[in-house]
């Protein structure tokens, strides 16, 4: 098991929607929100430097105590994530750390936020290059919304959060059980700057939920029906194809692995990490 800590409202969100899942432990942090085993209700502060200042409420320490040995921390830069580092401080003796970081849209970032995405996004990765977390994986909320299409505005967030959180979780499933064929070695442990995507395998297209610069790793997962497995001929040249013209620069390691599904079709997803800080785009 897994602990999944969400703080803000993005944060939380995306718990939510990892809970549907029995292998995470939930834990959600944010304004407004009662004391529970999975909730924790913060004090309103006036902005993100208040939050990283003043003193958590009691019971913190109580609430974060029995996270599992690994941890995937998810927060944006709403005014609240100014706790990140001060929730992040009190388990990461405790658990392996990963954290999520969402950035919003270009529209979405205005006054506060601004600055504290630019804070954010700087700080998780030399945290993630330090060795201090384990990776830390940027998710664009622009990229999400184009691979998504159009939804309606009452869906817009949900619909977002179910690709954010069977992405990673199908990805934790692969990682974690027995592919049928692989060519995955050890991780590459320096490179832990990271994201996750999609990866359409019919048209080749990867469909990556963040412009990653300069990936050193990249892993291809398939999730391939059982029956396909063991009738489709063709299946290893697409993969090698896929493979083949997919590798960005000479000094990238890509490897895949293939698992054996009930679905009825092909599932692809794709994994990349960074050995850099990446930048801002302007
Ligand atoms: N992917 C995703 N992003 C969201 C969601 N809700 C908000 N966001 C983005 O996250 C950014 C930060 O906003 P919130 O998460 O609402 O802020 P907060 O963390 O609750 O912080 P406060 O400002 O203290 O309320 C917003 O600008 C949105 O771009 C969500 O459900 N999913
Ligand atoms: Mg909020």
């Amino acid at each position: 098991m897994q602990t999944v800590i969400g703080l803000g409202k993005a944060g939380c969100n995306i718990v939510d929607h990892l809970s549907r899942y029995p292998q995470y432990q939930i834990k959600k942090i944010d304004v407004g929100l009662k004391k529970t085993k999975t909730t924790f209700g913060l004090k309103r502060q006036d902005g993100s430097e208040l939050y990283e200042k003043s003193n958590m409420p009691k019971g913190i320490n109580n609430f974060l105590e029995g996270v599992m040995p690994e941890t995937l921390f998810i927060t944006s830069c709403g005014a609240v994530s100014g706790a990140s580092l001060k929730i992040l401080q009190k388990i990461h003796k405790k658990t392996k750390i990963q954290v999520m970081y969402i950035l919003p849209q270009k529209d979405d970032l205005v006054g506060e936020k601004l600055l504290q995405n630019n804070l954010l996004f700087n700080v998780f990765q030399e945290y993630a290059r330090s060795g201090l977390f384990d990776r830390v994986f940027l998710l664009d909320n622009s990229r999400l919304s184009d691979i998504m299409g159009p939804v309606p505005i009452m869906k817009y967030w949900d619909s977002i959060n179910n690709l954010v959180s069977t992405t990673y979780h199908m990805l934790n499933v692969f990682q974690n059980t027995q592919p049928v064929i692989t060519t995955n070695t050890k991780r590459i442990d320096t490179a832990r700057v990271s994201t996750i995507g999609l990866l359409d395998s019919q048209n080749n297209q990867e469909k990556m939920f963040f412009n990653l610069d300069i990936p050193r790793e990249k892993s291809y997962y398939y999730g391939v029906p059982k029956k396909q497995l063991e009738e489709d001929p063709n299946l290893m040249e697409v993969i090698r194809e896929n493979l083949k013209s997919n590798i960005e620069h000479d000094k990238m390691k890509t490897t895949y692995s293939v698992h054996s599904t009930d679905y009825n079709e092909v599932i692809s997803y794709c994994e990349k990490s960074s050995t850099l800080i990446q930048q801002l785009a302007v």
